[in-house]
């Protein structure tokens, strides 16, 4: 019997750069990611989003651009993460580090995928172009760089 989390992920885009920050601990600690995490009771999907935002980074954002979600699933695991996955390019506020993350911009053409999750490679492009996707990954294990198979659909 599988089980879904729902969990949100947020990225801020400015002309030429995008704020990625440090994840400090817990899971996807010493990657670059956005910023999200996990609905709290009562939420909905985007008032969570803007809240880890917020959390995190100390930005503020009016409204959220909705651009992609994938699933992702660990061999051996019954528990799915489903992440949904917003753009905005608009925000309020100085980005300023958190317990947990040290954001920072990075030139698009410089974005360390070395040093993010092994599947953002493939959907961070779709993202930048504002083109809509959906995407699985089966990773071997959580926090792991193995993966196994990805799938993803644009449009
Ligand atoms: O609350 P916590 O920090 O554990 O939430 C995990 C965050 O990581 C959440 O924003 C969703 C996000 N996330 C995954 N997997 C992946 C991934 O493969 N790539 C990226 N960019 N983010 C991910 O859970």
């Amino acid at each position: 019997m599988f089980t879904s989390k729902l969990l949100t992920l947020v990225i801020v885009v400015k002309p030429q750069q995008v704020l990625l920050g440090l994840k400090k601990r817990g899971f996807g600690v010493g990657r670059w990611n956005g910023f999200g995490g996990k609905l709290q009771p009562g939420e909905s999907i985007e008032q969570a989003a803007k809240r880890e935002l917020w959390e995190e980074s100390s930005l503020t954002v009016d409204s959220l651009e909705k651009i992609g979600n994938i699933r992702f699933e660990f061999v051996g695991e019954t528990e799915i993460l489903d992440v949904h996955i917003f753009r905005t390019d608009h925000y309020h506020g100085e980005p300023s580090e958190s317990e947990e993350m040290r954001p920072q911009w990075f030139d698009l053409d410089a974005i360390p995928f070395d040093r993010m999750w092994p599947d953002d490679i493939y959907w961070f492009p779709l993202l930048l172009q504002k083109k809509k996707f959906q995407a699985c990954w089966l990773y071997h294990r959580q926090n792991s760089s193995d993966w196994f198979m990805g799938f993803k659909k644009s449009g």
